[in-house]
């Protein structure tokens, strides 16, 4: 057999492959099932037997070498094919990079973020709860039973007969006590959207932002929502501000409360921001109503509590002079990048 022959073929072969293919193709030549070794096998079986030996031998040393020459031509193309991928795809990490358009902070949240953290401050906890509510929660557990007048005071989104669109978030504080099993202390504030169905126009939305608090515990009074709501409003609209606290009606507090601070833009004299009036409402709050206690599950006689509610929206357009509520729902970017930019 022409060993040294076929040698020098493959080397030949060898050669001329410059890649993986033409490498795959050598291989399938000499190695294959159909290859040439793999013929030179055949032919054995028609060999004397003495010759079978020696002949079986020399094709096996035969086939190791073709392997270790076609494998180290494999080796030398897979690093020429690599080095070559890596520099048609290199990176030249000296280019500058895409710049991308950074988002901002809706007032909205910039708001309520302020207004937690006032009341984080204080000890409160952050309760939320679902937008879609039982009536149960939503009127009936809060003074207001089905033929309350009030409940004219707030048109709502009903989905069926016994589910809406939460019109305050009231309901997560009634939740929240009904969970306690008539223990407190409670110490919470419930920030969340709000539907009502009201035709939106400049100072009016149908959807909006609340948050709302409750401090139920033994020996709470009204000089504690006073001294609370008082702390609060110089915290969020300044220390020079005055506060003023006017006797309200709501069904869930008695006594009830409405809270005004100093206009911050007349300093009290009166201009078009507080309408004349030297004043700005920005709270309500009161006395959370014995029934309201009981209903959740909390003895009137030996819990007293205090609530307070204010619109996130509308602190929003006080603090940055906006004049349309509906700008805050529009997501007019050229509206909105002119807040938050550093959050
Ligand atoms: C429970 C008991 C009492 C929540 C309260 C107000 C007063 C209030 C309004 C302010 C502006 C809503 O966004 S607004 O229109 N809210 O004046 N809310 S007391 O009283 C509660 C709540 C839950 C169990």
């Amino acid at each position: 057999m022409e060993q040294e022959q076929i040698i020098r073929e493959v080397t030949l072969d060898l050669e001329k492959v410059s890649n993986s293919n033409e490498l795959g193709e050598v291989r399938n030549k000499y190695l294959s099932k159909k290859g040439l070794i793999s013929g030179l096998m055949v032919k054995m079986k028609d060999l004397p037997v003495e010759e079978k030996i020696t002949f079986g031998k020399t094709v096996n040393e035969l086939k190791e070498k073709v392997t270790n020459l076609i494998e180290s031509k494999r080796a030398e193309i897979e690093e020429k094919e690599l080095s070559a991928k890596l520099e048609s795809e290199r990176i030249d990490i000296t280019m500058p990079g895409d710049d991308f358009a950074r988002g901002s902070k809706h007032p909205i949240s910039i708001i309520n973020d302020e207004i937690t953290q006032v009341f984080l401050g204080m000890g409160y906890t952050v309760k939320e709860g679902p937008e879609v509510e039982e009536d149960l929660y939503n009127f009936e557990m809060l003074n207001l039973p089905k033929d309350h007048p009030a409940r004219d005071m707030q048109d709502t989104f009903y989905i069926d007969e016994t589910r809406l669109l939460r019109t305050h978030t009231s309901p997560v504080q009634a939740r929240t006590m009904l969970s306690l099993n008539g223990k407190g202390p409670v110490k919470i504030i419930c920030p969340g959207k709000v539907y009502r169905k009201d035709d939106d126009d400049a100072t009016h939305s149908h959807q909006f932002n609340q948050i709302e608090g409750l401090v139920v515990d033994k020996n709470v009074t009204m000089s504690d929502l006073k001294g609370t709501l008082e702390l609060f409003a110089k915290k969020m609209f300044g220390n020079d501000r005055k506060v003023k606290f006017r006797s309200s009606y709501f069904p869930f507090t008695e006594p009830s409360v409405e809270v005004d601070v100093s206009c911050g833009k007349c300093g009290g004299k009166g201009c078009p921001m507080c309408k004349g009036t030297g004043w700005i409402e920005v709270l309500g709050a009161g006395m959370v109503h014995p029934n309201v206690l009981r209903m959740s599950g909390f003895d009137p006689e030996v819990y007293q509590g205090f609530a307070f509610g204010l619109g996130i929206d509308r602190v929003a357009l006080l603090r940055y002079g906006i004049d349309d509520i509906r700008l805050l729902y529009s997501n007019d970017l050229r509206f909105l990048s002119q807040f938050g930019k550093e959050n």
